[in-house]
């Protein structure tokens, strides 16, 4: 059966201690949506009411324990895998979250720790980091956040600032 709607889904990450973005973010987009992620380290209380309809996960800076890991969502026919990326270690090598996503049968996997934008397949996964909306780092000196609209067909990508405008040169489309 065809799918009439594209799924939408918005990414954040490491926005350390900045409570403000996270939730104008939120705000900007409750309700227009499919799902929201934060991929860690917002520094935030677990309990936070802020993560109502957000789902989160736990980064090195995060000192509540009460974060998940990691999470595994299933999204109509998409699965997404979220983990901040550290416990995969990232930062040496993409070989254990390569594997974690090929474990889960994820379609897509959100990660975040490296605070530098990416959307790249390996195997048979979109990995994406959404930057970070508080320090970038890297190349791109801009604060980010993402949306993915998901098509039948394919996946579309953009990356925002925190004034909510496109940056353009990171947009992309991914075949399925
Ligand atoms: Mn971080």
């Amino acid at each position: 059966m065809a799918r009439t709607e594209p799924q939408t889904l918005l990414v954040m990450s490491d926005s350390h201690g900045d409570r403000a973005i996270v939730q104008e973010v939120k705000e900007r987009y409750l309700g227009k949506v499919d799902a929201m992620f934060h991929n860690g380290d917002s520094e935030l209380d677990a309990k936070d009411s802020l993560w109502d309809g957000i789902y989160v996960v736990r980064g090195n800076c995060d000192y509540d324990s009460a974060y998940p890991n990691q999470l595994v969502v299933q999204l109509g026919d998409v699965t997404i895998a979220q983990t901040h990326g550290h416990l995969y270690g990232i930062n040496f090598s993409w070989m254990r979250l390569d594997y974690w996503a090929e474990e889960v049968e994820a379609d897509i996997c959100l990660y975040g720790h490296l605070h530098v934008p990416d959307a790249t397949v390996r195997g048979k996964t979109l990995f994406v980091n959404p930057g970070s909306i508080r320090q970038p780092r890297g190349m791109i000196k801009e604060c980010l956040y993402a949306i993915l609209t998901i098509f039948e067909d394919h996946i579309h990508i953009e990356y925002y600032n925190r004034d909510h405008q496109v940056y353009a040169p990171l947009t992309k489309d991914i075949p399925r």
